[in-house]
């Protein structure tokens, strides 16, 4: 984690050659996601289903293939989607593989200033400890109330084999799960990531509703914290800088301590200056070897 080297997907990350990505509108409102979860749910597929095309490097290993977190875009609906993919950051696992924080900051800088939904990525049929685990370090990476934003999204949809995911999770004898649900205010959703065309869209059109309709709810705001707060007030700022100084006031917060939770009030969504997200790119990009994506 926190590997310097690009890979080929990942320079795409930072400077993609799919038209809808090199050519947002203006009047675009943003849709800002994150993917979070264990190691091998499918967080990139489920990216690369949201964005239509293979941006994140998935695939079945016995290694993490996803080393640092990654920035991807797409048109939807009126709507620019930007969805931020990450390696394992929420498990002890992953907190250990990055003791200064480096790639927790690099996913705020990467989302600020703040997700308008988190997805909360795990496998149909295969909740497991570590996936609590995950849903644990997410609450103490962004606080609790990062789950009001949250939508459940399963893989492996095919498992389901026609059959509804509403009854699927209200049948469950899995009791972590069934907490975790209602947690996440019943918003679930299953995705098939190896579907493509229609069926693709099709599922992928039903998340970004869920998503569209929660930031509705929120009247557009993000979820933000006091992290988010600071990595937006430098946004004008030497990028690197900031990352560093995200990183240390992570590292000195500590799991649980210092959290306040601020509602944005309408501050994020629109009328912020792209430099900044020109720059934070190119900090993440330089940061492993490549350059700025145009916002
Ligand atoms: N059959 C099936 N395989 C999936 C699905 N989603 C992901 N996978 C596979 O699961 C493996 C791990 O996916 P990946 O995106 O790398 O997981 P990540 O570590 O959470 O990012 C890959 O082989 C994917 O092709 C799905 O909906 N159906
Ligand atoms: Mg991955």
């Amino acid at each position: 984690m926190g590997g310097r080297k690009m890979a080929r997907d990942e320079k795409n990350a930072c400077g993609s050659q799919d038209p809808d990505d090199q050519q947002p509108q203006a009047q675009e409102r943003k849709l800002r996601l994150i993917l979070a979860g264990r190691t091998g749910v499918g967080k990139s597929a489920t990216g690369n289903s949201i964005l239509g095309h293979s941006l994140f490097p998935s695939r079945l290993a016995a290694t993490p293939v996803t080393r640092s977190c990654a920035l991807g875009s797409r048109s939807w609906a009126g709507w620019r989607v930007e969805v931020t993919d990450t390696p394992d950051l929420f498990t002890a696992q992953g907190r250990h593989a990055d003791p200064d924080c480096t790639e927790r900051a690099s996913c705020y800088l990467l989302s600020a200033p703040g997700p308008h939904a988190l997805l909360l990525v795990t496998q149909l049929g295969r909740f497991t400890a570590q996936d609590e685990e995950a849903a644990r370090g997410v609450r103490e990476l962004f606080g609790a109330g990062v789950l009001a934003r949250a939508v459940l999204v399963f893989t492996r949809r095919e498992d389901l084999e026609g059959g509804s995911l509403h009854d699927y999770v209200r049948a469950t004898d899995n009791r972590a799960l069934r907490a975790l649900v209602a947690e996440c205010g019943g918003r679930v959703c299953a995705l098939d990531n190896r579907a493509e065309g229609a069926e693709r869209d099709a599922q992928v059109g039903e998340l970004l509703g869920l998503v569209e309709r929660l930031a509705l709810e929120h009247d557009g705001a993000p979820f933000t914290d006091d992290v988010y707060g600071l990595a937006w007030a430098r946004r004008h700022a030497r990028p690197e800088d900031t990352l560093r100084l995200v990183a240390t006031r992570l590292v000195s917060r500590g799991p649980g301590r210092g959290r306040r939770r601020l509602e944005a009030g309408g501050r994020g969504g629109s009328g912020r200056s792209s430099s900044w997200r020109g720059s934070c790119y190119l900090s993440c990009c330089f940061s492993r070897g490549g350059g700025p994506d145009p916002d």
